[in-house]
């Protein structure tokens, strides 16, 4: 049974405080499926494009300066409903105003540095995934390749 896609980053922070298993273990216990995966690091000009959205806020260049001081983990997921439902199992942009028992209260040390990224729209969710994978990269529940070029 196949849901709808999502993407998420481990933001730095989180992975320099060994937080992406607990991490990962919230999203699978959760029942989201990883469907592409992997470790990098981003550069200034692709943080800035990833959240262009933001660029006239003040926040911005501290937000760039802090994705791009380390490595992430981006992961597309799969779950029926996927977009909402992980916006809810994150929390609230702010860990003091996300509820309890999720990722942002559980593993985030600030509004800035909050642990995760959640896409917001199904059309980012699908966007987002093609800025960071391949079509060869992600992969359904059967482990085949999911958007075949042919497709
Ligand atoms: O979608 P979400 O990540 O929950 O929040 P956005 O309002 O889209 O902001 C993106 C990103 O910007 C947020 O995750 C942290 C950072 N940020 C910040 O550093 N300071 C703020 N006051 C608001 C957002
Ligand atoms: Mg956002």
């Amino acid at each position: 049974e196949s849901g709808n896609l999502t993407f998420t980053m481990i933001k730095p922070g989180a992975v320099s405080n060994e937080y992406i298993g607990p991490i990962l273990s919230k999203i699978t216990e959760a029942g989201f499926r990883i469907a592409a995966m992997k470790m990098i690091k981003l550069r200034t000009a692709q943080a800035e494009v990833f959240y262009g959205i933001h660029r006239d806020r003040p926040f911005f260049k501290s937000l760039v300066e802090f994705m791009t001081s380390g490595p992430i983990v981006v992961a597309v997921l799969e779950k029926e409903n996927a977009v909402e439902a992980y916006r809810a199992l994150i929390g609230n942009t702010n860990p003091e105003e996300a509820k309890s028992g999720t990722i942002r209260k559980l593993f985030a040390e600030s509004v800035s540095k909050n642990a995760v990224h959640g896409s917001d729209s199904d059309e980012n969710a699908l966007n987002e995934a093609m800025f960071f994978f391949s079509r060869s990269e992600i992969f359904t529940k059967d482990g085949e390749v999911m958007m075949a070029a042919n497709q």
